[in-house]
């Protein structure tokens, strides 16, 4: 395997940063370690670190099967670890003293830590990234951990700080552990862990948190295989910004789960269920809506295409059309309707769907659903393809930019009128956002509030984020100071994945 298949480890924050935030990224390296020492007595060995992600195109259709586009931002967990061979405990202060400090014990190989995901306390997250890391490793006595966290991705706000802290913690748990797995397995180890939260969640964010390289984003595909690459943006002139804000309605993605996010996962797999069923594939098992796209696909002629982006347009495009013809009921469907529907008893469709993560909902709207899963997957190929097909000299970059603006706004209306996790603030900040110049707005990530991602030509990305905070941030929170308005809109560019940081080899006084 090549070196690019496992976790850099570096000495030097320059190779994590961009040039422009290597001066705050040493003052916060810094402190964290001095930190580390007033705590716990002696240095800290090494520190892991994960960063966000913003997802430019493609919402909740990772747990469909289907590609999306995030990119890593350079909001990111960092966790400083000191090892011990004396015990097998661990402890995880926090640099926010808003996070009091815990402590665990491993317990077995098997059992490794006890998660109870009916208390939402900070440490889960840890423990999650470090079950899932030991439940790999299976040894009989790891490394006992000194760990202090410091995180800059805002909580609750679609930028994935969960999965950034799992991915953390799955990584320390590791290199405390001297052992080196590589990239891919720790995505799947930390897509397993964060389950243990609580959500049913896609691989989306772990994937993006960990492969991500600075300067593009990444097309991950989940289904036949894992695969992903690196997507440039178009070099158009003006260049193209991505700017974040973040409506400050902050969804507990955890909490809302049986209602919000949870239900959605559940609704597409019916969804799937119910196609399969009319479309006489039940028999190959099909789990997600991708899947059953492909089975349909093995035995029913399509075009003849000239590109793998005209076959995806092809496929999804008739997948739409059977949508449209199958699934009846717009208006959504009860248990029992959904029951008949797919030829199961209401105990079985419970028993397969809805017992392992609990959902609260008296409809379930199948329709809806497969309808924003199907046409979402078409605008991020489609996406993918204006970007690639624009690398070289672009003649107009107008158009470029509107091409790709279009496919932003079009899928932030499907989140909203289809998926139904859009926001009041959401809708109203995507507005102003491209009122104010933005190509193309939308929301990033889970919804239900949390952060929007905007498409602004760079060269008025400084009146742009003026102009959203006097339109959205100043008249709704006016006691705001220019630091707080700076944390909740800003520009991000493209930023590299998970990365180790080793300065130096520590003297371990516990013998690590
Ligand atoms: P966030 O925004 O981090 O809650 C969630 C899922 C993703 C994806 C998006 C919606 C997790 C850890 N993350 O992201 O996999 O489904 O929603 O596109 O479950």
């Amino acid at each position: 395997m090549s070196q690019d298949n496992f976790i850099p480890t570096t000495k030097s924050i320059v190779d994590i940063y961009a040039e422009t935030k290597i001066p705050t990224q040493i003052k916060r390296y810094r402190e964290l370690l001095q930190k580390f020492k007033s705590i716990y007595g002696f240095e800290a060995e090494f520190i892991a670190r994960s960063p966000g992600r913003v997802n430019i195109i493609g919402e909740h259709i990772d747990y469909a099967g289907f590609p999306v586009l995030p990119m890593a931002v350079d909001r990111d967990c960092l966790i400083a670890v000191a090892t011990t061979s004396l015990d097998s405990k661990v402890r995880v202060a926090n640099v926010n003293p808003k996070f009091p400090t815990g402590e665990f014990t491993f317990i077995d190989r098997d059992r490794i830590v006890d998660i109870d995901d009916t208390i939402h306390e900070w440490t889960n997250y840890f423990r999650a990234g470090y079950k899932g890391m030991l439940e790999s490793l299976k040894l009989e006595k790891p490394a006992g951990m000194f760990c202090l966290m410091d995180g800059s991705v805002p909580s609750g706000a679609g930028m994935s700080s969960s999965s950034a802290f799992v991915c953390t913690s799955s990584i320390a748990t590791m290199v405390a552990n001297k052992k080196n797995l590589s990239k891919n397995d720790i995505v799947q180890i930390a897509i397993a862990s964060e389950r243990y939260v609580g959500t049913n969640g896609g691989g989306m964010d772990q994937t993006a948190s960990v492969m991500s390289h600075a300067d593009a984003a990444t097309f991950i595909e989940f289904h036949p295989k894992f695969h992903t690459t690196p997507i440039h943006f178009p070099k158009t002139i003006p260049a193209i910004s991505f700017v974040v804000a973040n409506t400050m309605v902050t969804a507990d993605k955890v909490v809302s789960a049986p209602v919000c996010y949870n239900l959605r996962v559940v609704e597409t797999r019916v969804a799937a269920l119910l196609l399969a069923k009319e479309l006489n594939l039940l028999e190959e098992k099909p789990q997600t809506l991708k899947e059953v796209m492909d089975l349909y696909f093995t035995t029913n002629e399509e075009p003849s295409h000239t590109s793998v982006t005209e076959r995806w347009i092809n496929r999804l495009t008739k997948m739409l059309e059977l949508v449209d013809q199958l699934i009846v009921r717009r208006e959504g469907y009860t248990l029992s309707e959904m029951a008949k529907a797919v030829g199961l008893s209401e105990n079985e469709l419970h028993a397969r769907f809805m017992s392992k993560y609990p959902i609260r909902t008296d409809i379930f709207h199948i329709y809806t659903r497969a309808v924003h899963v199907y046409s979402e997957a078409l605008r991020v190929v489609k996406f993918r393809d204006v970007c690639e097909s624009n690398q070289g000299t672009i003649e107009d970059s107008q158009h470029v930019l509107n091409q790709l603006g279009e496919l932003m706004n079009e899928s932030q209306t499907s989140c909203r009128d289809y998926y139904h996790c859009s926001c009041k603030e959401l809708d109203e900040l995507t507005l102003i956002c491209r009122k104010a110049g933005a190509f193309g707005s939308r929301l990033t990530g889970a919804g239900w509030g949390g952060c929007t991602v905007s498409m602004v030509p760079e060269d008025q990305e400084h009146n742009f984020i003026e102009t959203v905070k006097n339109e959205y941030f100043r008249p709704k929170f006016p006691d705001f100071t220019e630091e707080q308005l700076n944390d909740v809109i800003f520009s991000s560019r493209p930023s590299s994945g998970a990365f180790i940081y080793k300065k130096y080899s520590a003297v371990n006084p516990f013998g690590g």
